[in-house]
């Protein structure tokens, strides 16, 4: 495979510079700048080639030389590599050139359409269909993420016990858990009772010691997270678990489980649904990923039909304010009623005080397993 191009605007600076496409492997790289002048300075010098791209930089003017502020260069470049029918880039045991060649996957990824199952298993998943194009949109099932376009995907439908290429077949109430547990300071492990292809964790303090505490959650994989508080006082949590993709309940009711990602040190952040929702829908995100040392929470700025705006909190600003953290979040519109084997409600408790004030569930909810809330 190969990609012809440009390099624009190549600077001092080291800069990376990405391929359209991911190579398997590092591929072979010519380059030379398309408008050099005849100073010393000015030349392109490149490093750190790999499957992904490379860093370029204009050379310092040498010295002995008049000190000349080298222009901006374009640079052309061809990128090349052969495709193996011995090597597997991505050990998903598909040849690179079986991947190019004959099914058209990606030689660098074990999932080239990021549904969920590796090419390898959906091959077998498939048999013969697996150049099939059910829904018409042009991608053949096996490089379709949903290929009945009933917006599930492939991997999380064959997870479930649904039928990826049936319309009418797919999840009508969330796939997901909940619990209520004690935790304190000390990391606590809480291994899910479902399945999970990617699961979306969020957790709130339901039941308050009076201390100033926070929730902090880590190592979320599809079987387990770890999960502990910020003081050492007991404080009880409530969590819900759900699997990433977005849900229609049987009335109408949308709801969202979905990550995002941002540092500390980044200004507010927005992210923005796929799809407005019919109502500013309520929103419960939490940071799952504790990259940094110290504690990092989110704060909901604002939440509308078509976005929500969240700054993250960090409890001692220091240099690790700049690393990204992951953050899942489930957006559901206020609503209240019966979800596949839950029964829950969604809303607001307005103008909440100081002081502790008591609020009634428009329904009764037998069992309350887990009640989330965070300040708007
Ligand atoms: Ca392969
Ligand atoms: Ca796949
Ligand atoms: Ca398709
Ligand atoms: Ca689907």
């Amino acid at each position: 495979m190969f990609e012809v191009g440009y390099l624009e605007q190549v600077r001092e600076p080291w800069e990376r510079y990405l391929f359209a496409e991911q190579f398997a492997t590092a591929p072979s790289f010519v380059a030379a700048r398309q408008d050099q002048t005849d100073t010393a300075a000015g030349r392109v010098v490149f490093h750190s080639l790999d499957s992904l791209g490379v860093e370029a930089k204009l050379s310092q003017p040498s010295s002995g030389l008049e000190e000349i502020e080298p222009a901006p260069g374009s640079v052309g470049f061809i990128a090349i590599s052969s495709l193996s029918d011995i090597d597997d880039s991505d050990g998903d045991g598909i040849v690179d050139l079986d991947e190019r060649v004959t099914y058209g996957t990606h030689p660098g990824l074990v999932d080239s359409d990021l549904d969920g199952i590796g090419d390898y298993e959906e091959l077998n998943y498939w048999g013969v269909d697996w150049a099939e194009d059910t829904d018409g949109d042009t991608l053949i099932n096996l490089l379709d993420l949903d290929s009945d376009n009933d917006g599930f995907r492939d991997g999380v439908e064959i997870l479930h016990g649904f039928d990826p290429v049936d319309v009418d077949h797919f999840p009508t109430s969330p796939i997901m858990e909940l619990g209520r547990m004690t935790v304190a300071g000390e990391w606590q492990p809480v291994w899910l009772t479902s399945k999970y292809l990617d699961p979306v964790v969020v957790a709130a303090i339901t039941e308050s010691s009076g201390q100033i505490s926070k929730v902090m959650i880590r190592n979320s994989t599809p079987e387990s997270f770890e999960v502990r508080t910020t003081t050492e006082s007991e404080e009880e949590i409530s969590y819900i678990v759900m699997e990433r993709s977005s849900y229609r309940l049987a009335d109408g009711t949308r709801i969202i489980a979905g990550f995002t990602e941002a540092a500390p040190s980044d200004d507010t952040v927005t992210f923005s649904f796929d799809d407005e929702f019919a109502v500013p829908p309520v929103v419960m995100a939490s940071v799952v990923s504790a990259n940094s040392p110290e504690a990092v929470s989110v704060a909901l700025r604002k939440v509308e039909k078509e976005n929500f705006v969240y700054t993250l909190l960090i409890d001692n600003p220091s240099d690790t304010e700049s690393v990204n953290e992951r953050i899942g979040f489930i957006a559901w519109e206020p609503s209240s009623g019966v979800a596949g084997e839950f029964s829950f409600e969604t809303g607001h408790l307005n103008h909440v005080k100081p002081w502790w004030q008591e609020y009634q569930f428009s329904s009764p909810l037998y069992g309350i397993q887990s009640f989330v809330a965070v300040l708007l």
